[in-house]
């Protein structure tokens, strides 16, 4: 007892030294209020995603998707050996979220369906009458209240029956990624006006099918995990041609892909190889999708087709473990998406590497020959992967504005950006995330003409952070997973948020430091 109150009291005080280490070196840079503002167009909203909030994984007809099967087959998969099956039970309580995003004056909501609570088994000859009347009934009544909803269609529960059959890594993903996205748009294109097909096919494919960090754990590097970038890249580009072609003449609605990105600083900015490696890091992991989807050749980037080639052919594969596309297939690709959604958190160190200890052979680690560290002099408020470098936001904003001239017609949106801690409603560190990073996105648009029209906060409130379970939050509302109601109380940051949307201003002063809520 006596032990664990004292880990406790240094905890909270390494907290209290490095919040106020934080807080004095923000605002040192930043305080009032910023010089520029937010355009009455700008769109500022709030994320979340199904899987993370709804639990009710078995009612109203729902199939199982790889997350229900795979956690409850191995409980001690996620950090604190919690599933989702609950979460924060926005199926049964989404009208406390729509009226929590409303009490802060945000009018979009980022969030997604889960497929196989639609298509119980992931096809489409069977439809839950259930499902179909939920997503009905919430997005309509997000509208009644002028939230506009903006929706993913697939943010990582794939269905159970089609990862049975190599998920992502089946061709034949793409028939069935669009005979679901043919269903959804039937369902509620007259309502939904902004889409985004896939959410981070990055995440998914690196973790999930090239390591075990995130389900299906497959831990086929190098291989499963191209398998996976190739056929959500086919499946998005279908979708996106079949929507263009059958829905948007009349439902004129808007699509796009979901990528994220950290961004990559080299370790040393006066050494040349750690310069190239932050710029190879960029082009293994971001430009594997945008390049064939966004820049004026299309295709996979050189940089990528012949690093993977020349290496597989090292490791005597006759057959590249890069998957090639048809000329039509490159052609369907480029242009598909509306805009950009980019989702984007933390920034890392790059130097050089051809080896490390715990790379697989072969892999995407060791096709792309970098080590990533932390800058340890960075903020590290909540998750080892998530250090606080507002400044890499921006760099990263104009590396794709200048990278892609389509660009300059089509806008990028950012679609999740935010930091995890330990929970607490006082989040002054959440505060300061927000208002610095909200700056170098002003000073992006502003001072360097990046071409960004909207913000969505991930995320909406905390929840079920795939295999941190529920020991990362996130949210802008603290929720009470211990309690039967789940409870939702609005932390520091809802309020500065909505200070910020609402002004179309930063003032970093709004929320003092020795504020309590
Ligand atoms: C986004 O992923 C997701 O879209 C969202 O669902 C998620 O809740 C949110 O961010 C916060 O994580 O390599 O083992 O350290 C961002 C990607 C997912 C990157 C977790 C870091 C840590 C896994 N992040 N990942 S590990």
């Amino acid at each position: 007892m006596r032990g664990s109150s004292g880990v406790a009291l240094n905890r909270a005080l390494l907290v209290t030294l490095s919040l106020l280490q934080y807080a004095s070196e923000s605002l040192g840079v930043n305080s009032g209020v910023s010089n520029y503002s937010f355009p009455d167009d700008f769109i500022f909203g709030v994320a979340s995603a199904a899987y993370q909030i709804e639990g009710a994984w078995n009612e109203g007809g729902k199939g199982e998707s790889m997350w229900d099967t795979y956690i409850h087959k191995h409980p001690n998969y996620t950090v604190d050996r919690s599933n989702a099956d609950v979460a924060a039970d926005s199926y049964h309580r989404f009208m406390d979220d729509i009226e929590m995003i409303k009490s802060i004056g945000i009018n979009y909501y980022r969030l997604s369906i889960s497929w196989p609570r639609l298509l119980p088994n992931g096809m489409d000859n069977n439809i839950s009458q259930e499902g179909k009347k939920y997503y009905r009934t919430l997005f309509e009544e997000l509208l009644k209240v002028n939230i506009t909803p903006v929706v993913t269609l697939f943010h990582w529960d794939m269905p159970t029956p089609l990862m049975d059959l190599g998920g992502w890594a089946n061709p034949k993903i793409v028939d069935y990624f669009e005979d679901y996205a043919r269903v959804v748009f039937n369902l509620y294109g007259d309502i939904i006006k902004m889409w985004t097909t896939i959410n981070e096919p990055h995440q998914h494919c690196y973790n999930g099918y090239g390591r075990d960090h995130f389900v299906p754990a497959i831990m086929s590097g190098g291989v499963g995990d191209y398998l996976c970038v190739h056929y959500t890249l086919l499946s998005h580009a279908r979708v996106y041609r079949m929507y263009e072609k059958e829905f948007k003449p009349y439902q004129k609605g808007q699509i796009a892909i979901t990528l994220d990105a950290f961004w990559a600083d080299p370790k040393d900015p006066n050494s040349p190889e750690d310069v190239a490696a932050a710029e190879d890091y960029l082009q293994m992991h971001l430009a594997i999708f945008s390049h064939p989807i966004f820049s004026d050749v299309g295709d996979y980037p050189s940089f990528v087709r012949e690093r993977i080639n020349n290496i597989s052919s090292q490791q005597g594969f006759l057959r590249s473990r890069l998957p090639y596309f048809t000329d039509e297939e490159i052609k369907a690709l480029q242009g598909s998406s509306d805009f950009f959604s980019l989702n984007h958190y933390t920034t890392f160190l790059t130097t050089p590497s051809s080896m490390e200890a715990d790379w697989l052979v072969p892999s995407w680690d060791q096709d792309t020959g970098v080590r990533m560290e932390q800058n340890l002099s960075w903020p590290m408020p909540g998750a080892d992967w998530l250090t606080v470098n507002p400044p890499g936001f921006r760099k990263l904003i104009n590396w794709i504005q200048n990278n892609y001239s389509m660009l300059k017609e089509i806008p990028i949106i950012i679609t999740e950006n935010g930091m995890c801690d330990w929970g607490q409603t006082n989040d002054y560190e959440r505060v300061n995330y927000y208002n610095d990073y909200l700056y170098q996105l002003l000073l992006a648009m502003h001072e360097d003409g990046c071409n960004v029209k909207g913000y969505f906060s991930w995320t909406l409130m905390d929840d079920f952070e795939w295999i941190d379970g529920y020991s990362a939050k996130f949210g802008l509302f603290k929720v009470d997973f211990d309690s039967p109601e789940r409870t939702r109380i609005p932390k520091l940051s809802a309020h500065s948020y909505a200070n910020i949307a609402r002004t179309r201003r930063i003032d970093f002063d709004y929320i003092k430091p020795d504020l309590r809520l």
